[in-house]
């Protein structure tokens, strides 16, 4: 499954942003995931040009350029710290 991120730290202590909300989610379901980082932010104007591009993959996968969006591997994506958080808690990992 693979985590799709703005650049800012995503777990651990002090990161609350939505994208940390949705990595301390899937840490504590215990999940192995990959996380890409997505560029540019909406409230830097200068950073708009790598925003778009950084970003086109966000939007196929889930019409938003918002991050966080979770891609199971069955190809489900599911977008929204919330959601995503929910979805940790309902299906935790299968222990090993
Ligand atoms: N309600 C959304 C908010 C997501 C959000 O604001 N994400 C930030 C990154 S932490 C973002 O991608 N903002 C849009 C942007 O900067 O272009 C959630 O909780 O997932």
């Amino acid at each position: 499954m693979i985590l799709y991120t703005c650049g800012t730290k995503t777990t651990g202590p002090g990161a609350l942003h939505p994208c940390a909300r949705a990595g301390n989610a899937l840490d504590e379901a215990g999940y192995q995931y990959e996380i890409k980082t997505v560029e540019g932010y909406r409230m830097m104007p200068w950073t708009w040009k790598a925003r778009n591009a950084g970003r086109k993959e966000v939007e196929e996968l889930s019409g938003t350029k918002e991050v966080p969006i979770l891609v199971l591997d069955d190809g489900e994506v599911i977008s929204d710290s919330s959601a995503i958080a929910k979805w940790a808690k309902a299906n935790p990992a299968p222990s090993t």
